[in-house]
């Protein structure tokens, strides 16, 4: 079944249309996609790039673009982002949100330690930090992908974990569901979530043949070392044996190569000298692993409150990731070290891989990475002590007898050790002595499962004795609905109702109307009392539930950056809001023409007793973008200069334009000096051919009506606003086409 109704971009998705009809649902797409990367480059714009896939249909374009056409350059590589709202019902328009900024490949975050259940779960209880993955929230997230990808024209990869005890069932229930890709790697049951080491490779077996089988792409996770190891720049050499362990046991289960990732992450944050750590270790990997691809990601655990610094360092990370050709760049979100991820800020992880991909496109082609000298040094001294770590391994009597002796994870600089390394027991751990043996006649009949499978005579694909296993067959999936009336999708989304279908508005970023906001400002105290202060402020703001979450010294006395989050108590009905009639400016190429054909002259300065001319001269001066910068040429006759000597001036120039500022409005000199200037130029019997335009503070759109001028613009206004009305007046008065 193909989704039934499309997205319209103008409107919300309909998250209880995405829930209908979803016991029938079945995915569009499996497997895993790459980007679709023309070999000849893309031509965009004003632009030829090197390293970039095919454009979006529908997407938003980093702010800078609209100066070169609106373009948006869609980096070679997957982006990836992590979505934790802890609601999927939530995390569905987040999904729509990544993937209109560029991502391809989204992770729905399981809620903590979800290795640590055991079996399946169904309906949709919320989590924190992320959700528990049940059949219900990933069929509803592939059906949402499934529209999205059909919305912006590329498909989406949509992401778990097979880990814990259940990650066998859980392999085939994304087989089932059409996941792309999935963290699977026994290793890390073992280290991180004490799974017992022999039932976890067991499993791991079971699951990555089922993933081999729907083509799911695989990560693996050697990177969680560098996040637990004390010293994590330290601990190279064993992260290239775990990955070499990963692969080497993914292949002979029957996984292709190049659906096994590599997950690196950067062991270390500026200020160390991350270069001299990073890069060695990428080319190192890269070099043992060259038939596999890369998976690159930000590590989390350098990041702290400051979102600027996460952004700096995934920026660097970046670039790191295009000089050794990733091909997958994760993003995880800058604000992690302070808050579940808020979905704006995913997208800030997906526009810094975006702008840096589109700033160093083809770097390759410019910069050369010099293998000679140190670097060389580094990548073969890395690659030594893998290598001899590996053989110790083996001399100790294999993988099981290192993790026995803490072999991983230690802090120590390979072959030093620290003795920090995690250890298990080969015979403890969850659900040790749960591996049976098959028996001689052991026949299951379903497809994609590992080892030794008696088919009964006769039959040749293992499901056919039952007519088809749920691989083959998806009507013999069961799926199960919500199982706790309370915490369950429709409870939820009963509440959010008034936020997303109801006319009623709250800021949010975490979940429908969870009114949460971000409030910044410096306070000129020392941090021992900024805090303090930060939650006294917030509370007469009228925020609830204030926190600090982040200080930063601007010096020890003088005070701090600060930034304290809480929720507005109140709502706004959408109904209520004024929305001002939009100006529509013409592109700045038609100004631009218009302005050189008819050779757009204009006079200008303060009239009355005025003598506040910056804010005129800003509108005419070239720098700040003023009318100059659209190619029209003004004189400029000063300051209180009287009417009649500025329509003179008009005249004797032959300019097309009279420009006045008057900001001093006792005894409404403003509106005066502006009925004065239009009464002038009937009397003189040149108001049909010339264009009156007024400016001022205390100046305001409604005001050209009431005076006889053509426009008047209040504060804030721009050079090009004012061509626009010029060219416009000339458009309506037939002056030009
Ligand atoms: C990443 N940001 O993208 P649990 N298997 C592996 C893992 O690395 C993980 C799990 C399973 C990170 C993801 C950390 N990794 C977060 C190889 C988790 C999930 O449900 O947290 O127990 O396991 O790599």
């Amino acid at each position: 079944m193909t989704p039934s109704k499309k997205l319209n971009p103008n409107k919300k998705m309909d998250i209880e249309a995405i829930l209908e009809g979803l016991e029938k649902y079945r995915p569009t797409q499996k497997g895993w996609h790459w980007r679709e990367v023309p070999q000849e480059g893309v031509d965009m714009g004003p632009f030829h790039y090197r390293d970039m896939s095919t454009p979006l249909k529908n997407s938003i374009h980093l702010p800078a673009a609209k100066y070169f056409g609106n373009i948006d350059p869609q980096p070679a590589c997957v982006v990836t982002t992590e979505i934790a709202s802890g609601r999927f019902e939530d995390d569905l328009r987040r999904m729509r949100m990544a993937a209109w900024h560029g991502a391809d490949h989204i992770m729905v975050i399981r809620t903590t330690g979800q290795s640590h259940i055991d079996g399946l779960l169904e309906g949709t209880p919320e989590g924190v930090g992320g959700v528990p993955i049940t059949r219900k929230q990933i069929r509803a997230s592939r059906k949402a992908c499934d529209l999205i990808a059909e919305e912006v024209g590329r498909p989406i990869n949509f992401h778990s974990y097979v880990s814990g005890v259940a990650g066998p069932e859980v392999a085939v229930l994304f087989a089932e569901e059409g996941i792309n890709g999935a963290h699977q790697d026994p290793q890390y049951n073992v280290l991180y979530r004490n799974v017992n080491m022999y039932r976890s490779f067991v499993d791991a077996a079971e699951a990555k043949k089922v993933m081999a089988g729907a083509g799911i792409f695989q990560i693996d996770g050697a990177h969680n070392a560098n996040a637990t190891a004390k010293d994590g720049w330290l601990v190279m050499p064993e992260l290239i044996v775990q990955h070499g362990i990963n692969c080497a046991f993914s292949v002979a289960v029957g996984m292709a190569k190049d659906l096994i990732g590599l997950s690196t992450v950067p062991p270390d944050s500026p200020p160390a000298p991350k270069l001299w750590y990073d890069l060695p270790y990428a080319v190192a990997l890269r070099d043992f692993f060259s038939e596999f691809k890369m998976r690159a990601q930000q590590n989390t655990r350098y990041i702290e409150a400051d979102i600027e610094e996460a952004i700096r360092t995934h920026t660097i990370d970046t670039l790191i990731s295009m000089l050794t050709s990733a091909d997958v760049q994760s993003t995880i979100t800058p604000d992690e070290g302070r808050n579940v991820p808020w979905h704006y800020n995913n997208i800030r992880g997906i526009q810094t891989v975006k702008q840096t991909w589109s700033a160093l496109d083809g770097i390759k082609e410019l910069l050369t990475i010099n293998h000679a000298g140190p670097l060389g040094d580094m990548v073969r001294d890395i690659k030594e002590r893998a290598v001899i770590f590996l053989e110790e391994v083996l001399e100790t009597g294999g993988y099981f007898a290192a993790v026995e002796q803490a072999f991983f994870v230690d802090s120590g600089k390979y072959p030093q050790r620290n003795e920090d390394g995690i250890a298990r027991d080969g015979k403890g751990g969850v659900a040790a002595d749960t591996i049976i043996e098959r028996d001689a006649d052991y026949f299951a009949p379903v497809c994609d499962h590992f080892g030794i499978n008696h088919l009964p005579a006769g039959v040749e694909k293992a499901c056919d004795p039952i007519g088809g296993c749920t691989l083959c067959d998806p009507e013999k999936i069961v799926y199960i609905d919500e199982l706790d009336p309370q915490d369950s999708a429709d409870a939820r989304l009963e509440q959010t109702y008034p936020y997303r279908k109801g006319g009623l508005v709250k800021p949010e970023v975490e979940w429908a109307g969870d009114g949460t906001i971000l409030t910044q400002f410096f306070v000129p105290l020392s941090e021992e009392y900024a805090a303090a202060y930060g939650i006294e402020m917030a509370k007469k703001l009228g925020l609830e539930d204030p926190q600090v979450i982040n200080i930063q010294v601007m010096h020890p006395a003088e005070g701090c950056f600060m930034e304290v989050k809480g929720k507005v108590t109140f709502d706004i009905a959408a109904s209520s809001l004024k929305v001002p009639e939009k100006e529509i400016i013409l592109p700045e190429e038609e100004l631009r023409s218009v302005a050189k054909k008819i050779g757009l002259k204009v006079v200008a300065a303060t009239v009355g007793e005025d003598e506040h001319s910056v804010g005129l001269r800003e509108i005419l001066d070239i720098k700040h973008g003023g009318i100059e910068k659209y190619g029209v040429k003004y004189t400029y006759l000063g300051t209180s200069v009287p009417i009649n000597k500025l329509v003179d001036a008009a005249i004797e120039t032959g300019s097309q334009a009279i420009l006045i500022s008057t900001i001093i409005s006792h005894n409404d000199t403003h509106r005066l000096q502006m009925k004065k200037l239009a009464d002038l130029c009937v009397e003189k019997g040149i108001r049909d051919k010339i264009i009156l335009i007024a400016g001022g503070t205390q100046v305001n759109r409604e005001m050209a009506a009431e005076t006889g001028l053509d426009a008047t613009f209040g504060r804030g206004t721009k050079g090009i606003q004012v061509v626009n009305a010029m060219v416009k007046v000339l458009k309506s008065r037939g002056m030009i086409d």
